[in-house]
């Protein structure tokens, strides 16, 4: 089977249809069981008045049957729709970087009539102006062509199948892959979010923040950012909008770490679940940030051990390999458990998340895909990659 077509039973669970199939069929056959019953229950009751009580006993019974294969089917229906919202916010969110992609292949293909030396410098040249790192796309080349060569691919238009296939198996195979926040269900979580200037901190905690609210989570924000008055207003703001609790400085300029200090007091008198500490990101001056983020950090951990939960950097995708060096001197900074990648909706090259996996070897856990305030999505390769070569997938598969 294809590359594509698996993609698509892992995003369109034909697995779980055929289940929910099975389901229904379960459900039809208890009910015609019932409509048996209740014909044979009428003409038994007309004779035996008496075996009512017990023949309704199963009738019961079978309603029951009934009502949880229901209850079974509306809970798969409502997973499998969020499953498909997921994915509609991963195709719109990538439409820039899938139509550039599918145009330069799109060309590509009907361009050259063999799969030659010509043909994959060409292909090559597409893979780095999308961002992709060299490295990365020198090993991706590697496994195309060995592709083309052991299997005696002649039509070109398999090409887009096997880079597909490339993408997802290097990235999968490169160590870090967990996508999950590392939430404790017990006890105060810390999110530590850091990133410069811009990035899309203070929205994607504001995010962030509504995802967890929505789960059932109580949430507090710390405004750490104290460098500009601003910064705190805007956190602020999102607060009120969101109705989660704040916490913030008693002055512009005032101590990050005093911010933090006072939530964790806070946080002592009442249950929260998440607390989420927004900072500021002047990677200006290296030395004063590594003082800034380890004051902040031994607070945290002198409040709840083994905290921070997380610790992300918040990474503008528009940036480009520019942002891939600016977390690499975050990296020296402050230790990092992962990446938020914001406005990927804003980029044509979406080829950044691989070279994010190939210089930092660290793992996108989520992925920002436009302004709206769900358009903070965990990261799914899947979804990601269905996203950016839809445009080049034959319909009939
Ligand atoms: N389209 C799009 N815009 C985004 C996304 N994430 C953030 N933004 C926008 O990016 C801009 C900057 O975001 P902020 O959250 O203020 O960035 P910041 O890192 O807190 O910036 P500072 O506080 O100045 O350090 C805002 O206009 C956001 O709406 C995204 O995923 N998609
Ligand atoms: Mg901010």
């Amino acid at each position: 089977m294809g590359f594509f077509k698996k993609l698509k039973e892992r995003l369109f669970d034909r697995k779980n249809k055929n289940k929910e199939e099975e389901i229904k069929n379960d459900l039809l056959e208890s009910t015609e069981n019932e409509e048996n019953y209740e014909h044979e229950t009428q003409e038994k009751n007309n004779d035996h008045q008496e075996e009512k009580v017990e023949l309704t006993k199963e009738e019961k019974s079978l309603i029951k049957k009934q009502k949880k294969l229901d209850k079974k089917i509306e809970k798969q229906r409502i997973k499998q729709l969020s499953k498909e919202q997921k994915l509609n916010k991963y195709i719109a969110g990538l439409s820039k970087s899938g139509t550039n992609l599918t145009k330069k292949i799109t060309e590509l293909q009907s361009s050259h009539n063999q799969l030659d030396e010509e043909f994959f410098e060409k292909l090559e040249e597409i893979l780095i102006m999308s961002d992709i790192s060299i490295s990365f796309v020198n090993l991706i080349m590697d496994e195309i062509k060995k592709e083309v060569r052991v299997e005696n691919v002649k039509d070109k238009s398999l090409i887009s199948e096997i880079i597909a296939d490339k993408l997802f198996t290097i990235y999968a195979n490169q160590s870090t892959v967990d996508t999950k926040l590392n939430l404790d269900n017990e006890g105060l979580n810390v999110l530590l979010i850091v990133g410069v200037n811009g990035s899309g901190k203070t929205t994607s905690i504001a995010k962030i923040a509504h995802k967890l609210k929505q789960e059932g989570k109580k949430v507090i924000l710390a405004a750490a950012d104290t460098f500009r008055a601003g910064a705190i207003e805007q956190l602020n703001i999102w607060a009120k909008r969101l109705e989660v609790d704040i916490v913030l400085p008693d002055k512009e300029g005032a101590d990050p770490a005093s911010v933090v200090y006072k939530a964790f007091e806070k946080t002592k008198s009442e249950n929260y679940d998440v607390l989420i500490i927004d900072t500021a990101g002047r990677l200006q001056n290296k030395v004063n940030l590594m003082n800034e983020l380890s004051k902040i950090n031994k607070i945290i951990e002198k409040f709840v051990p083994n905290a921070p939960h997380e610790s992300l950097l918040v990474l503008d995708a528009t940036t480009g390999q520019n942002g891939v060096l600016q977390a690499q001197a975050f990296k020296e900074v402050t230790p990092l458990s992962g990446i938020v990648l914001t406005k990927m909706d804003g980029t044509s090259n979406g080829g950044i998340i691989f070279t994010i996996k190939d210089k930092l070897d660290m793992a996108v856990k989520l992925i920002g895909l436009g302004e709206k305030i769900d358009d903070l999505q965990e990261f799914d390769l899947d979804s990601y990659i269905y996203g950016l070569m839809k445009g080049l997938m034959p319909n009939e598969e």
